[in-house]
């Protein structure tokens, strides 16, 4: 075991740079080469990586230090005795001319503290008429992809006005322009990989002079440990224009108008996301993106997806949409925030987890899908006392059989003559189930849950009473599994047992339909003659109107109805 001091290596022309993200912590075991913290210059950000690996004793720097060559940034307990303190100067490579480094005769690269090249006769010479902006001497970067445009055709830019960003694996850099002028083509585009004399721009000359050869736009040097390849990188000033053979003109996009602070890794994570940085505004400082900052956009996007399509599905959404908080939608008003102790005693609890998981489905349903619910009754009289018989009957089998068990097959019966209903939406497609999988809502004491009974076609009451007594008893001891719950194909939700009369239930996504029923309660029901007292099954069925119209809606009703009153016709 030995402690190492890892120190901050020869990163070029950064001098005094500020850090402006820690990456790691006390207690870390990490690699060589791994980044350790990020720095930042007014050009460019680098990831500054460890030189041996290890686990991290002490951090030496904190957030908003300014750090140069040599300045510790930890203490490393290293595996090998052998491991000697990290010395930059002599362990790792220089940047411009230090040891290891290739640089070019040309257009040497700027050594720390070092004269900036003098101009070349091509550029700032007060050129007019269509000069081509190339890349310069930019070390060792090389292969190094555009990330972002920073000019757009029509543009005018100064000298040493930064045109596009290029990125390494562990440093981003600014190109500058070596001539002002205005922007006649952009011959790069994102994405594309550049290396030094690679051709940005054609520009149009002014005509002015440039005063001074312009120092290095950016220098960036991610320091590599000592067995390892050189890494440094230095943009220096432009190299002389060369003939360079015209490439290609490509599709700028849309540039940015001002380059989005972020280090490399935090623009790598946004690139996998698919965000555009220019987009995210910085919550660090000097407005840098953090990886919080691209987190809280994608958040913000998916509500944004959500709520767009509840305006086209079901324009407005405001309950739920301001629920999700009003912030994400322009024009919303945020979620109140009240302090309720203002107005006496409170107590917070967490949310359940079945609960925060049901209201995110609960929440996504109900501002997607276009929501109509038709309310109607089923005369039950002479069902429940058949189901009052038949449990009489069974009393001893230890099942009792519920009106719910009636309903969920009068459901099967019902699917089979309206298959619509027992569909899901897929783009442009219906998917026609030729299985019948019915939900029944559960309210367990920690939220509600949708057990699925399987195959209820091929079943008869008892077993599929069985099996909702053994579902609703896993359900409220926590035990469902997903498989349990999963592939339903249409949805019933009785609160019979509780009381109520309609309601609107949520449809279970991807279903089509569901259906709520409330308590049964003797009615006056007119028989051509006379009025008499019947049971009635409040119905209410809410359906998916990109799916279903409302007069198949309502004859569902009356046929999942007619069921109930004469279970006869289940075997017509
Ligand atoms: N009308 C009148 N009485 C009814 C009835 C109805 N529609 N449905 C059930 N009942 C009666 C039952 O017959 C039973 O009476 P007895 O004890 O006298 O026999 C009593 O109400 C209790 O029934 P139950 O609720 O135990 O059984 P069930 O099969 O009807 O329901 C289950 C089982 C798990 C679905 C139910 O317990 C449950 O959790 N319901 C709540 C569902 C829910 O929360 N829905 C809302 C979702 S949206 O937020």
């Amino acid at each position: 075991m030995a402690l190492v001091e890892v120190k901050v290596p020869d990163i070029g022309d950064f001098k005094e740079v500020a850090i402006i993200e820690v990456l790691v912590k006390p207690g870390d075991s990490i690699k060589a080469e791994q980044s350790l913290i990020t720095v930042e210059s007014d050009k460019a950000s680098m990831e500054i990586p460890s030189s041996h690996a290890g686990v991290v004793k002490e951090l030496k720097v904190g957030l908003g230090d300014k750090v140069g060559e040599g300045s510790l940034v930890l203490l490393l307990e290293t595996a090998g005795e052998a491991a000697a303190p990290a010395a930059p100067s002599s362990s790792l490579p220089l940047a411009g001319g230090g040891s290891g480094r290739e640089s070019s005769n040309e257009a040497p690269a700027v050594p720390s503290g070092s004269t900036p090249p003098q101009p070349s006769p091509a550029r700032g010479g007060g050129e007019t008429g269509p000069i081509q902006v190339l890349v310069p001497d930019i070390g060792d970067f090389k292969d190094v992809a555009v990330i972002e445009l920073l000019v757009k055709v029509g543009d005018t830019v100064k000298v040493e006005q930064s045109l596009i960003t290029v990125e390494s694996d562990k440093a981003s850099m600014e190109i500058p322009s070596s001539h002002a002028g205005v922007v006649k083509e952009i011959k790069v585009a994102l994405g594309d990989k550049v290396n030094i004399g690679s051709l940005i721009a054609v520009i149009e000359g002014v005509g002015a002079p440039a005063a001074v050869a312009p120092a290095p736009a950016a220098t960036a040097t991610a320091a590599a440990p000592a067995a390892a390849a050189p890494a440094a990188a230095t943009a220096s000033a432009p190299a002389p224009v060369a003939a360079a053979a015209a490439l290609p003109a490509h599709n700028p996009g849309t540039p940015s108008a001002s380059l989005p602070h972020a280090s490399p890794s935090i623009r790598k994570f946004a690139r996998e996301l698919g965000v555009p940085l220019a987009e995210v505004s910085g919550s660090g400082p000097k407005g840098r993106i953090t990886q919080t900052d691209i987190e809280s956009f994608v958040k913000g996007v998916m509500a944004g997806a959500v709520q767009t399509a509840a305006q086209k599905a079901k324009a407005p959404a405001p309950a739920a949409a301001a629920a999700a908080g009003g912030e994400a939608f322009p024009g919303l008003l945020p979620w109140p925030k009240v302090d309720f102790s203002k107005f006496g005693p409170v107590e917070r609890k967490d949310l359940s987890r079945i609960k925060k998981i049901s209201g995110a489905n609960l929440h996504r349903n109900w501002v997607v899908i276009p929501h109509v619910t038709n309310h109607d009754d089923a005369d039950i009289t002479d069902l429940e006392a058949f189901r009052v018989a038949t449990n009489k009957e069974n009393e001893k089998s230890g099942v009792k059989v519920t009106m719910l068990a009636f309903m969920i097959k009068a459901a099967v019966a019902a699917l089979k003559k309206f298959p619509e209903f027992n569909a899901s939406l897929d783009g442009d497609q219906l998917v026609y189930k030729n299985y019948f999988h019915i939900g029944f809502a559960a309210d367990t004491p920690n939220g509600l849950v949708v057990p699925v009974i399987k195959d209820a076609d091929k079943k008869g009451i008892f077993q599929i009473s069985q099996e909702m007594g053994e579902l609703a008893k896993k359900a409220r001891d926590g035990k469902l599994g997903p498989a349990d719950m999963s592939g339903g194909c249409f949805s019933i939700s009785s609160l019979g047992g509780i009381g109520g009369r309609y309601f609107t239930p949520i449809i279970n996504a991807p279903e089509v339909a569901i259906m709520g029923v409330c308590k049964s309660s003797m009615e006056p029901r007119w028989d051509g003659k006379q009025f008499v007292p019947r049971l009635i099954l409040p119905l209410s069925l809410s359906w998916d109107h990109r799916v279903i119209d409302g007069a198949a809606a309502a004859r569902f009703n009356v046929y999942f109805a007619s069921l109930l009153a004469d279970f006869r016709r289940i075997v017509l």
